[in-house]
């Protein structure tokens, strides 16, 4: 079954941010679906728990530039 994570991203600062973060993640293996958010700062992500975890999930965000915390 997927999980669900919500991660706080800073310094996204225009619709552009937010699509280079959303394509990296989805690059990854074991994402169902991803959305971020470049108003509210957020991204919330469905993954799959055996292939991929939030740490590399914020890991992925932080490599091209954002700062990602967890939120829930
Ligand atoms: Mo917009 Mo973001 O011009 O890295 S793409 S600020």
């Amino acid at each position: 079954a997927a999980s669900m994570a919500v991660f706080r991203i800073v310094g996204m600062t225009c619709s552009a941010c937010a699509g280079s973060v959303e394509r990296a993640i989805k690059r990854l293996p074991g994402i169902h679906e991803a959305a971020v958010d470049a108003l509210n700062n957020r991204a919330q992500i469905l993954f799959y728990p055996c292939f991929v975890n939030e740490e590399k999930i914020r890991e992925t965000i932080e490599d091209i530039g954002f700062e990602a915390s967890l939120i829930e």
